[in-house]
């Protein structure tokens, strides 16, 4: 017996791709709704062959839905993922809102999936669950396996960051932009602080009072949350101006001693990574090489002398899929892989 997902927010950059991953991977899905404020209704979106029709959020009756992923922001999640939770479905929440509370999991399936058996063998389990930042999904997917084998005591992280993370407005505004500099017509910043044509800009969400920004804070904290809270972690945010795919640079310091040539064997055998590491001219991975992948893929694999038992890595994913709609995916196929049945046959 099929399941029934809702997509809350479907009309969104996220939500469209939430769509293309569950057409692509073909979800077990008798029906899949596609939901939205009222604004949007009617609007059509893609569902691999099909075309679905956004509804009202408003009106829709979650009772006999199983899945209701949400990418819909911060406010929506906070409103509705309760009342859609307390209609028996699962909510899978893009959103930074549920991310930090300690009876909501933060999950990625190849890092932390284990910590769902425990969920869902709790009756009083919230029925939420959280997707993490687009930035810390790939960030833990490459750490996991090189945590496993050497114990990372501390990550120095610095991302470069595509517009893409900042909506479709964030597109809109690089591309118009881009366009305008040519024509000495460029349209002032409004998704972004300063220009980000041909340009880069070191903040990315709001300051906090420490001087981080709330996206720093977000590595930090998601990366203790799901991999493991002892290990120390800084991160400086970037957006760059590239429309598609996250980048990192990535220097690590482990307990143990550990080789470029060991991580690079770890890293060819870990779930969800691509190792791209000839050092040669183009022997790596940029962002444009990753849109549309499903796998993180892992660069510039070297040792860093300057402490003891480090490592350097290039580690680059695209953030709409890995960082957002694959990894929200990738959770409900998770509890259909643990026995969760479809609420018509249970
Ligand atoms: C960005 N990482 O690139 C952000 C977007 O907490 O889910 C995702 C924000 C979040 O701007």
């Amino acid at each position: 017996m099929g399941y029934r997902v809702a997509i809350v927010g479907a009309t969104g950059n996220v939500g469209r791709e939430v769509l293309n991953i569950l057409a692509e991977r073909k979800f077990p899905a008798d029906e899949v709704v596609a939901l939205a404020s009222s604004r949007s209704i009617g609007k059509e979106i893609s569902y691999g062959d099909k075309v679905l029709k956004a509804r009202d959020l408003q009106h829709f009756d979650f009772s006999s839905v199983d899945f209701a992923i949400l990418s819909a922001g911060s406010a929506i999640a906070k409103e509705w993922a309760p009342r859609i939770a307390a209609a028996g479905a699962i909510v899978i929440d893009n959103s930074s809102y549920w991310r930090y509370h300690a009876d909501v999991p933060l999950i990625v399936p190849e890092v932390n999936g284990p910590v769902l058996d425990r969920w869902l063998a709790d009756p009083k389990r919230s029925n939420i669950i959280a997707n993490p930042n687009c930035s810390t999904a790939q960030l833990v997917v490459a750490l996991k396996p090189l945590h496993d084998a050497a114990t990372i005591r501390r990550a120095v992280v610095s991302t470069y960051q595509s517009v893409s993370g900042a909506g479709k407005g964030g597109v809109d505004e690089l591309w118009n932009q881009t366009k305008g500099i040519f024509v000495n017509d460029s349209p002032s910043p409004q998704q972004f602080t300063k220009q980000i044509a041909f340009n880069v800009i070191p903040h990315i969400d709001v300051f906090m009072e420490d001087g981080y920004t709330k996206e720093e804070w977000k590595v930090l904290a998601e990366t203790k949350k799901i991999l493991d809270p002892r290990i120390k972690v800084t991160c400086t945010a970037v957006r760059v101006p590239v429309f598609v795919g996250h980048s990192e640079a990535v220097n690590l310091e482990f307990e143990k001693p550990i080789t470029a040539d060991e991580a690079r064997a770890i890293l060819r055998e870990a779930p969800g990574i691509s190792v791209i590491d000839k050092r040669e001219a183009g022997g790596y991975a940029t962002p444009v090489e990753c849109v549309g992948e499903y796998d993180t893929y892992v660069s510039r694999i070297r040792e860093d002398v300057t402490v003891e038992n480090g490592l350097a890595l290039w580690v680059v994913s695209d953030n709409l899929r890995k960082g957002a709609a694959l990894n929200t995916v990738q959770i409900a196929e998770t509890l259909l892989a643990k026995g969760l049945e479809s609420r018509k046959a249970a």
